[in-house]
């Protein structure tokens, strides 16, 4: 593995992650997921707001608590998806439906204009841009990013966003 440790001449990208919790404590849980990433060679640019959400894709679950990050770092994507699952693994996640109920989830949704379709990692993420509460709060820390895949921007593709499901700021 490629040390990138102290003197790396690697650049630093901009990455937009989105941030979800629906069960236990969710607002404390996100506060620890963030505390926990920006311990790592992580710096957090931005923090959008909370915003309550209607569950999609699984609705038999309760609503949630998400919340996107603008990060920069020097980790690849793949080592970034890796820190992203152990801030999940510190907060005890089980996976035990897909789709379904989690203390945290932290998914990457874009990684500077990469663009990537592998088995275990999809940049941009595949859904997001169809999802009000993942685009919301994305929207919120990088509305000018332009999606690498689509071409619009994050307030743009916010703006076309059809889906019904219920998006509610709470701070
Ligand atoms: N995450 C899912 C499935 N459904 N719904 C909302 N409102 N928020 C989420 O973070 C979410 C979801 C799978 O990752
Ligand atoms: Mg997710
Ligand atoms: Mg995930």
């Amino acid at each position: 593995m490629r040390n990138l440790g102290a003197g790396t001449r690697e650049a630093a990208s901009l990455a937009v992650l989105g941030l979800g919790s629906n069960v236990g404590d969710r607002r404390s849980q996100l506060q620890r997921a963030i505390r926990d990433l920006a311990s790592s060679p992580l710096e957090i640019v931005r923090t959008s707001s909370l915003y309550l959400t209607e569950p999609v894709d699984y609705p038999d679950q309760p609503w949630f608590l998400n919340q996107a990050l603008l990060v920069r770092t020097r980790l690849s994507p793949y080592r970034l998806l890796a820190r992203c699952l152990e801030a999940e693994e510190a907060l005890g996640r089980q996976r035990r439906l897909p789709k379904g109920p989690r203390t945290l989830d932290v998914d990457i949704l874009l990684y500077a204009d990469r663009i990537l379709s592998d088995p275990g990692l999809t940049i941009p993420h595949p859904r997001f841009h169809l999802r009000r509460f993942a685009l919301t709060a994305a929207a919120e820390v990088a509305a000018e990013w332009k999606h690498p895949r689509l071409g619009l921007s994050l307030a743009g593709l916010l703006e076309r966003c059809r889906d019904p499901a219920q998006v509610v700021r709470v701070e």
